[in-house]
């Protein structure tokens, strides 16, 4: 028999470790170290293994998982959990719109409440006295698996429902998933292990979900947002009448809701909503494949009842599949500005994610390996958003008998150097150098781009013909170019030769920063450039660090500290560098400043959604200039979010956290005060 002190203890840590939890999981700020958390949850386990029975239904040790079994029971459902019918256009939402108008016999506006599409799984959570005492899958629709310890390993769902009223029985559905970032994260731990990666977060939440050991569950980064709620029985108090509200009282209770959910007043409203959340779909933490609407009123939906398996209330309105397959026809090795070369598949032309796609990068020989991927392969295509497209996996049940194996050039496609491959590197290199006419182009074209020289005019096609007439092999050589020798090119007018000879005289007023960054240094991007810069504050002091030096740099590593060193050391490069500065490239001193003096020294911010006046990297090197650590994430950290238009989950993650919100407008206006309009 364990004594009080014993039970009052289990209760104390019991309660302590759940709000240690919460701060953790849910309010991203925790109060105490991991240490100290660690310990409570150890004397917590110890004291649950010696007094079994008094281990609490909402023990957090419950989160950490408990025992194996062998086999999941079954669930049935009281209520069937139904699934949604699509459409896949406006005409077919604008039918739908129709028909619920008609069988509720009104020409009003009816209101939708309108939610993201979450790709996971389905799953019902039951709540007896505010307990997690049941979960279970969605199965069939009528007979699911009791995954009940599986779900109490989701971090943020609640083992005990917080504040008072909900009713004796309360039923939530809603999808389990994984968030892009622990998708990403959980396929570097398996990679590292040596473990099979997951296709897709889909596919990931779905094998965390089936663990038979929730200790293996317990380590997935999984997440649930709740959508609805199933059979709810003895009610204290009154749900409300609507879904939204409904949502909004289970939020109140510490369900988890996906802060991009809204209602619309009308079907132009949901048109919008459509367009916007497509919008977003990229820069959302979670995998969407469309978004769905439900007729709000709960009263109307009762009246319009059901057809098979599918609510006649509500509708999935997809988006355009982001994965199709097509054939791999051939594969094309393209040399890049550092001499690495990258196998391109030309593709079979296929329409996905809103476009016709007809190459697609293999990244690396490795990744070839990975998929295990030859000539003639039906293959699966993947292109979300903006993002270039990749060859997904091979489909081998379609393999034919004549497929042929990808080799790998041994000589450089352009200039027939040979091919290096270093240890430990995925990348395989031209080793010609600035003799290998594919890097002397993409050096230009580098070197001329929007962020580094921005040279109007001076775009990918007239620098191969610059490149291939032998007028120009480096980016020194540019600040020689003449008129007639632009003229005498294929298609060159006199007039876009004035322009760009004037493009490239105006080009030479630059800034440190960029002239850092214009030079292609491996590993360098803007912001270590700007970094550098700020560091060494002129030429000769960047080009003699040491690596000790270098590495005192913010954001640089040993890796970069050496590619920095390892281009100044080559004369070649010296030789460009002093060519340049005599043609005369130049850019304003870079003043010594107090970092104390700056207004936003020891800040930290975080930019979203679209500015109109400016890229978010202009805006972030500003801010960096006025002293504030621009970050990429919002947390307990963040000191103000600068939020332009159609800002999404980060903005709301501020507002949850109480983190100041400045609009574009704002920062405008605090930029103008400190003289950087
Ligand atoms: C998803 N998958 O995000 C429903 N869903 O409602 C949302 N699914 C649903 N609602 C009733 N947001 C049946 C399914």
């Amino acid at each position: 028999m364990a004594d009080l002190l014993t039970l009052a203890r289990i209760d104390e840590l019991t309660a302590l470790l759940n709000r240690y939890n919460q701060e953790y999981y849910e309010l991203d700020a925790p109060s105490v170290p991991d240490v100290q958390y660690d310990r409570l949850m150890r004397e917590l386990q110890q004291l649950e293994a010696e007094y079994p029975d008094l281990q609490a239904p909402d023990s957090p040790t419950l989160r950490v998982g408990g025992k194996a079994i062998t086999a999941f029971s079954q669930v049935t459902h009281e209520q069937p959990m139904l699934s949604l019918d699509n459409v896949f256009n406006a005409e077919e939402f604008a039918s739908f719109a129709n028909r619920i108008n008609e069988r509720l016999g009104t020409t009003n506006p009816i209101q939708y409440a309108c939610e993201p599409k979450l790709d996971g799984l389905a799953v019902s959570i039951v709540y007896e006295n505010g307990i997690l005492v049941r979960a279970a899958t969605r199965g069939d629709g009528r007979v699911g698996e009791n995954i009940t310890a599986n779900v109490k390993t989701i971090k943020n769902i609640p083992l005990r429902l917080s504040g008072e009223g909900w009713p004796q029985w309360l039923e939530v559905r809603g999808e389990v998933f994984i968030p892009k970032q622990g998708f990403l994260a959980l396929n570097d731990r398996q990679k590292e292990k040596g473990q099979k990666t997951f296709a897709n977060p889909r596919n990931a939440a779905a094998g965390s979900l089936r663990q038979l050991d929730p200790k293996i569950t317990a380590k997935r980064p999984l997440a649930f947002y709740t959508y609805s709620t199933g059979l709810v029985q003895g009610e204290r108090e009154s749900l409300p009448a609507s879904h939204s509200e409904r949502l909004q009282q289970l939020g109140r209770w510490g369900l988890p809701l996906c802060p991009e959910s809204t209602t619309a007043e009308s079907t132009d409203a949901c048109q919008n909503y459509f367009s916007y959340i497509g919008q977003q779909r990229n820069d959302l933490p979670y995998d969407i494949d469309g978004v769905v609407f439900k007729v709000d009123d709960l009263r109307l939906q009762e009246r319009l009842g059901f057809v098979a398996k599918a609510p006649r209330w509500a509708i999935a309105a997809k988006f355009p599949a982001q994965e199709e397959m097509t054939k791999l026809l051939a594969v094309d090795f393209q040399v890049g500005r550092t001499g690495s070369i990258t196998p391109v598949a030309r593709l079979e032309p296929v329409f996905v994610g809103g476009v016709t796609v007809s190459n697609a990068t293999l990244h690396n020989q490795d990744e070839i390996d990975r998929l295990g991927v030859m000539l003639g392969d039906t293959v699966v295509v993947r292109r979300a958003g903006d993002v270039i497209p990749q060859i997904v996996s091979v489909v081998q049940a379609e393999r034919p008998l004549s497929v042929t194996a990808i080799e790998f050039p041994t000589t450089c496609p352009d200039c027939n150097s040979p091919v290096a491959r270093v240890l430990d590197e995925a990348v395989a290199r031209c080793t010609g150098g600035l003799v290998c006419s594919a890097q002397q182009k993409q050096a230009i074209i580098h070197f001329a781009s929007r962020k580094a020289f921005n040279i109007d005019g001076l775009g990918d096609k007239v620098v191969e013909q610059l490149v291939d007439a032998k007028l120009i092999s480096n980016t020194a050589d540019l600040f020689g170019l003449t008129i007639p020798e632009l003229i005498s090119l294929d298609r060159f007018a006199s007039k876009s030769a004035v322009k760009l000879i004037n493009a490239i005289e105006k080009a030479k007023a630059t800034t440190f920063a960029k002239f850092i960054y214009a030079l292609g240094i491996r590993e360098v991007g803007e912001a270590t450039a700007h970094n550098l810069a700020l560091h060494f504050k002129d030429l000769e002091s960047l080009q003699t660090a040491s690596i000790d030096a270098l590495q005192e740099v913010d954001d640089v590593g040993e890796v970069v500290a050496q590619h920095v060193q390892a281009f100044f050391a080559n004369n070649a490069n010296l030789n460009v560098v002093e060519r340049l500065v005599q043609a005369g490239v130049h850019w304003p001193a870079i003043e010594v400043i107090d970092s104390d003096s700056l207004p936003l020294n020891g800040q930290t911010c975080v930019i979203t959604g679209t500015l109109s006046s400016m890229g978010r990297s202009d805006a972030k090197v500003i801010l960096q200039s006025l002293g504030a650590k621009v970050a990429g994430s919002v947390s307990a950290k963040t000191d103000f979010l600068v939020a332009g238009e159609r800002a999404g989950s980060k903005l709301s993650k501020a507002n949850d956290l109480g983190v100041s919100i400045w609009d574009e407008e704002a920062m405008l206006a605090f930029f103008a005060e400190h003289d950087k309009a």
